[in-house]
């Protein structure tokens, strides 16, 4: 994680190239008018914005990302969006070509207090229509940002103004209204968090607080820009537009009251999965749940277009794993597509092919894990599969993991990556080297089939072993 005056640096001068674009596109005494757009380079977590005008409040941390600097004109809290096309890093060696604001996908978190009048400047810089809807929020109508319904879409080259009071404390998304389906898909969306003006008799105060979105990308390997028509069957599923080991861990101390929030823009469901700790849902788009609803759990489901928010207590020291239950959402690009070969010996085939092509590599025979451990060549820009260097090896992971790295020596205020955890003695999961004594059977297994329970009706003469070969498609069906 970079500094804080890295940071302010690579924006400041962001800023200025940033700053030369809008000015080519919205007139001069609009601009004189306007907040300069703050713009960041880098997909690194940015340490919290501590507020320096308005009313304090407890910053949040979002995961490789950053949230956005305000100007307090006359009470109101003025901030400048500029919807663009974006370079994202999704992970090391892999870039993405997405539509974002401000230089990054997702954009950058917006951050008031409830009663806080709001200004907020969308500047399109998109080839399109675009306009920017404020999910979950009290709002007046008109400004909800419904293309044609609450307003014309901002055309390209235009800027529009949008202004109200954030009414309640919440956590909130916002993204485009106006060709949702490409613009989504594309990458155009970013958090924004109502934070309480007093003490809520629901809301905690925390030690650390973080966000991220969830949201997914269909990029071919080797290609840059995503497939805006896929549905379902995305390749990339992502941490606020990275992917793992792109992920940054979640650096919390020992004993720290944790919160993380998360919000879907995918087309799919999340069940979000936390290893070693309990939590439980303190919050939903609706707003603080109520303290009766709350029960402990390990996983919560985030369905499309929702945002939870989990709280607990993070008194476990480790290196625990945290990530999206659906294992195909935790692989990347290159897992997808790929035939089951479990069981299927290819050694003859291998053999004959690698007459014809010398490089020809047989997969996923004894299961795919094999694979993370291939030096196989990508194509120049795509993430591997499965992969990850953790201590004790290869992770094989992708996609929508992470970590929470809780640790006794991390300072408050302290979100750096303390490497890996030191096991103390005689806690790590070891191989048995002793003797294996034969499985003790069940005593209905070990006699007669038909003495079980429920004894087999009619057993065949003869066992027979089924061999199916499944026909690819219906073209193969015919033979
Ligand atoms: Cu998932």
């Amino acid at each position: 994680m970079s500094s804080r005056r890295d940071f302010l640096r690579s924006a400041g001068i962001a800023s200025i190239a940033g700053g030369a674009v809008a000015a080519a596109s919205v007139s001069r005494v609009a601009m004189a008018a306007l907040p300069e757009p703050v713009m960041q380079m880098k997909p690194d977590t940015m340490p919290p914005l501590v507020p320096n005008s308005g009313r304090p409040y407890n910053p949040v941390v979002t995961l490789n990302g950053w949230t956005l600097p305000w100007r307090m004109n006359k009470g109101v809290k003025e901030f400048h969006l500029v919807a663009e096309p974006v370079v994202r890093e999704m992970c090391e060696g892999f870039k993405a070509h997405l539509w974002g604001y401000n230089g990054q996908s997702p954009g950058p978190t917006i951050e008031v207090v409830e009663g806080d009048r709001v200004r907020i400047f969308v500047t399109n810089k998109l080839g399109e229509l675009t306009s920017v809807h404020w999910h979950g929020q009290r709002l007046p109508n008109g400004m909800d940002g419904v293309t044609g319904l609450n307003q014309p879409g901002i055309a390209p080259g235009k800027t529009f103004v949008y202004e109200f009071v954030a009414r309640r404390p919440g956590t909130f998304m916002y993204h485009p209204h106006a060709d949702e389906m490409v613009q989504m898909a594309m990458g155009m969306m970013g958090f924004w968090i109502t934070h309480p003006k007093d003490k809520h008799p629901l809301i905690d105060p925390v030690d650390r607080d973080f966000v991220f979105l969830l949201n997914a990308y269909d990029v071919d390997p080797g290609a840059y820009t995503p497939k805006i028509m896929t549905m379902l069957d995305f390749n990339l599923w992502s941490w606020n537009s990275r992917v793992f080991p792109g992920i940054d861990s979640l650096n919390v101390r020992l004993n720290d009251k944790v919160r993380i929030r998360i919000g879907n823009l995918t087309m799919t469901n999340h069940p979000i999965h936390l290893h070693g700790h309990e939590f439980l849902v303190t919050g939903t788009d609706g707003g603080p749940t109520p303290k009766s609803s709350r029960q402990y759990e390990v996983t919560t489901d985030v369905a499309v277009g929702q945002m939870r928010q989990i709280d607990f207590l993070a008194d476990e020291p480790g290196d625990w794993a945290f990530h999206c239950h659906k294992s195909h959402h935790t692989m990347n690009a290159m897992g997808h597509d790929v035939p089951t070969m479990i069981g299927v010996d290819h050694r003859r085939i291998a053999k004959q092919i690698t007459k014809l092509i010398p490089d020809y590599m047989a997969m996923g025979e004894r299961g795919m894990k094999d694979m993370t451990e291939m030096e196989m060549p990508l194509p120049d820009n795509t993430a591997a599969m499965m992969t990850g260097k953790g201590p004790f090896g290869s992770v094989g992971m992708g996609g929508m993991f992470s970590m929470v790295k809780v640790r006794k020596e991390q300072k408050p205020g302290d979100y750096s990556d303390p490497g890996w955890y030191k096991h103390p003695p005689g806690e790590v999961a070891y191989e048995w080297t002793g003797s294996l004594p034969d499985p003790a059977r069940f005593k209905a297994e070990a006699s007669a089939p038909a003495q079980g329970s429920m004894p087999v009706e009619r057993m065949p003469a003869k066992q027979v072993e089924v061999q199916i070969r499944k026909p690819k498609s219906h073209a193969g069906m015919g033979h």
